[in-house]
């Protein structure tokens, strides 16, 4: 056993003990003074229901892994040789285990990634199977679930498996797909939009440096910049959709595959993770009905109106939990203040930033206005030529792995519950308001 796998199994008995205490003897203390009628009906806001100990959401301070804010893991974790952004080892170290890494630790993540990054030719033949039409995260959900085959889960758990040893072939299976993602989005990316010439992985390379380079771009700004995105990308808590759906489709012993795939066609939604290709779908559409160059802070108020007034939501704004600015879209900033500042859609996204949280709080009903993680994204992945938006739900896919698996680790070594709430019928509901 790899000794961050001995480390985890430490720490996951600790904890063990430590909840099987808390729900002894603070089994039946309430947490929440009660559900309402509308928490029900809308989406369940606010309603503390799951526990996910990899990070945690703070509504105006925005996330925290393990404790730390991003621009605390900007400055704590490990960086690859000459470059200033975390490396994504470090993060997924942080959210498995709990505590900073190393840079021993942050290799050894590097280097067993790269061991087990062999992905099976009949993956690369399903995806082939699709046309080439078909969205990047059709096709990565598709390369995900071809990829089952390879379940040590799934395997171990047709042989009779112990309880007890769900975790190791948890972790297992977490490590392989996470080794396996990067060649398989740059697999899409280059079968789509680079006539299928396929960079084979450079061993030398960090996990998001390999990946960038896979997908063709060698510019070093563009590595730093994976480095950074794979970062903030990772995880947001328990309750988002890509989380929930993978917490949930897990609490059934669905094995890591099955439960990541079914969490990144939750991704695929407008309102989560599509919204990044959205965002700069609708700010290149607004250059093109200007007739291209820099708008004017009127043209783009008035570009958002007509966008709310033919019943669309402004993509890249609003959040389910935050009401701030999300440190994502800051972090972003930065970069862009640091390596680009004077690119052209880069200042049209902070533009786009000036102008429309005054006329969403207008609105009086959108209860956060501000810039979510998708606002800036696209403007710094087009800078360095990834002009392929609808492929960029894909880059937070395998950056949202690295959350939602260390989840999952966590979920089977805690021995959490198949996950069954409670529904009713909106017949019942008029008859609970009635009093019958
Ligand atoms: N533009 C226009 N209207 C918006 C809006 C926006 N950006 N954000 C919220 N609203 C509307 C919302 O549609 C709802 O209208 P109705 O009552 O007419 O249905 C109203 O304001 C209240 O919504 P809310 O309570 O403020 O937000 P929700 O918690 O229901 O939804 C979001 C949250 C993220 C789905 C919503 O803000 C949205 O649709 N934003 C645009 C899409 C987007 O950027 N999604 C990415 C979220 C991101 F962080 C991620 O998951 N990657």
């Amino acid at each position: 056993m790899g000794y961050i796998k001995e480390k985890f199994k430490v720490k996951a008995d600790e904890l063990n003990v430590e909840v099987k205490e808390l729900v002894k003897n603070y089994g039946t203390k309430k947490i929440d003074e009660g559900v309402t009628i509308a928490q029900v009906y809308q989406g369940m806001r606010g309603i503390t229901g799951l526990v996910t100990e990899t990070s945690l959401l703070d509504a105006n301070e925005g996330i925290r892994f393990r404790g730390y804010s991003i621009p605390e893991l900007r400055e704590h974790l490990p960086k690859a040789p000459n470059g200033a952004e975390p490396l994504p080892e470090g993060l997924f170290y942080l959210m498995l285990i709990g505590e900073l890494p190393t840079e021993a630790d942050v290799q050894y993540l590097s280097s067993m990634w790269g061991r087990r990054s062999h992905v099976p030719n009949h993956v690369f033949d399903a995806i082939e199977a699709l046309p080439i039409t078909a969205h990047p995260m059709t096709m990565f959900t598709v390369g995900i679930m071809a990829l089952q085959t390879e379940s040590s889960f799934a395997h171990a758990y047709s042989e009779g498996l112990n309880k007890k040893d769900y975790w190791s072939e948890t972790y297992e299976d977490t490590m392989n797909l996470i080794a396996r993602l990067p060649r398989i989005a740059a697999y899409i990316y280059r079968r789509k939009y680079k006539g299928g010439q396929h960079i084979q992985p450079n061993g030398m390379l960090d996990w998001a440096g390999n990946f960038a380079h896979m997908l063709g771009y060698s510019d070093e700004g563009f590595r730093e910049l994976m480095r950074l995105y794979m970062v903030i990308h990772a995880d947001h808590e328990g309750g988002n959709v890509s989380a929930h759906t993978t917490h949930l489709v897990g609490s059934a012993l669905s094995d890591a595959y099955l439960s990541l795939a079914a969490g990144m066609n939750g991704l695929a939604g407008p309102l989560h993770g599509l919204a990044n290709q959205e965002v700069i779908k609708w700010i290149l559409q607004m250059r093109e009905e200007l007739g291209g160059g820099m708008p004017t802070k009127e043209q783009i108020e008035t570009y958002v109106r007509k966008t709310l007034s033919e019943g669309k939501v402004v993509p890249g704004y609003g959040h389910a939990v935050l009401r701030k600015t999300d440190p994502r879209f800051s972090a972003q900033m930065e970069f862009a203040k640091k390596h680009l500042p004077n690119d052209e859609l880069v200042k049209i996204v902070w533009m786009v930033y000036e102008t429309v949280p005054p006329i969403l709080k207008d609105l009086g009903k959108v209860k956060n206005p501000w810039p979510n993680v998708d606002a800036h994204s696209g403007a710094l992945l087009v800078h360095y030529g990834l002009v392929e938006y609808e492929f960029y739900t894909v880059l937070f896919g395998v950056s949202r792995a690295l959350g939602v698996l260390a989840s999952l680790c966590w979920d089977r070594a805690l021995g959490l519950s198949l996950e069954r709430p409670k529904s009713v019928t909106t017949e019942w509901m008029k008859e609970f308001v009635e009093g019958k």
